[in-house]
């Protein structure tokens, strides 16, 4: 099946590239692509590179209009309307995405990775592939797992430098349980709240504070609402490409292969803007007047200590043969 793709891939490529596009069974095509955050993201910066990528390899007859800040809505929002057909497609969260297909909440898992190297190696690998198959028969279609980050604690009560510094602190968290419950284990207050609204949440204290990766606190201007910063890496995000499966299942092949192909590009683009983003952000953010905490080795272990007791309820949740497949894989990955 992957091998199909990559050819109905490459097949597209070569007609778009010596122009006979026009050959091929595509039809002009308009796809609303809604997103969360702002077009100046790392995030809107990838639409941009797919929505591109489409235009050409269709030849100009599939139109992508990118509609970025949460227009269209929050994730879960916009899931439902990828569902009902209503959106064509978005990306987002795949946090958002647990109470549709609950093998999702695998990448909620705090420190599952060690690094970018190891993400993409499950994602891209059989696991990702596995998980990305169970939002089939819930209405929708994924196409590429896109970088979301590492995931950072920002507040503005006090420095985060140990553990029951987040007694009480009231934390926003993605809709989901996983993190629900993290946040909970380890003594903050924790509020799902979407993120489209998190800006506001913070800047008139509803919350405290919020966890996301580097990228994310500059591009959402967080540090205008948030004076602390502490360095966790508690969890690395994926974003997810998705397609309305009821669109999707309208499409030729040719539409299809376009689709996918534009997907795999873009996210290639997307995770190394992300990384040269991420690695010159967090000095950014500094003088942006934010305090950034780094944790002590002993402390880092003690948070991770905690925040890795819901493992257990994360490998019930998405299946014990998932959990150990998942073991497996990374055990194979690290090897090499
Ligand atoms: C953007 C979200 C965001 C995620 C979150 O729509 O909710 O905190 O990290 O990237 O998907």
């Amino acid at each position: 099946m992957k091998l199909k793709k990559l050819f109905a891939a490459i097949g597209l490529t070569l007609l778009a590239s010596s122009g006979i596009a026009q050959a091929a069974d595509i039809k002009p095509r308009l796809i609303r692509f809604g997103y969360g955050l702002v077009e100046q993201s790392n995030q809107g910066r990838a639409v941009k590179v797919f929505a591109d990528e489409v235009d050409k390899l269709s030849g100009g007859k599939m139109k992508v209009r990118a509609i970025g800040a949460a227009a269209l809505g929050s994730d879960t929002q916009m899931q439902q309307a990828l569902i009902g057909g209503a959106q064509e497609m978005m990306v987002g969260s795949t946090a958002t995405l647990v109470g549709i297909a609950k093998e999702m909440a695998l990448w909620d898992t705090p420190f599952l990775v060690n690094n970018v190297k190891e993400a993409d190696a499950l994602l891209d690998g059989p696991v990702g592939a596995k998980v990305n198959a169970k939002l089939d028969d819930k209405g929708m279609v994924g196409l590429a797992y896109w970088e979301n980050g590492f995931r950072n604690l920002t507040n503005n009560k006090r420095p985060v430098a140990k553990l029951e510094d987040l007694d009480g602190v009231k934390l926003r968290v993605m809709q989901n349980n996983v993190f629900l419950d993290s946040f909970k284990t380890l003594g903050a207050n924790a509020v799902p709240l979407p993120f489209s609204e998190l800006f506001t949440a913070l800047e008139t204290k509803t919350v405290d504070g919020q966890e996301n990766p580097y990228n994310t606190i500059l591009s959402s201007k967080f540090y205008e609402v948030q004076k602390y910063l502490t360095v966790t890496n508690h969890v690395y995000s994926p974003w997810i490409v998705t397609v309305s499966k009821k669109w999707w299942d309208t499409l030729s092949k040719d539409e299809q292969a376009v689709l996918r192909a534009a997907a795999i590009k873009s996210r290639d683009f997307e995770r190394k803007d992300t990384r040269d983003e991420a690695a010159k952000a967090l000095a950014e953010l500094k003088t942006k007047g934010m305090q950034i905490n780094e944790l002590s080795p002993a402390e880092a272990a003690r948070m991770r200590g905690k925040l890795t007791q819901v493992n257990a309820s994360i490998a019930t949740n998405v299946g014990m043969d998932l959990w150990n497949e998942t073991q497996a894989e990374l055990a194979k990955i690290r090897s090499k």
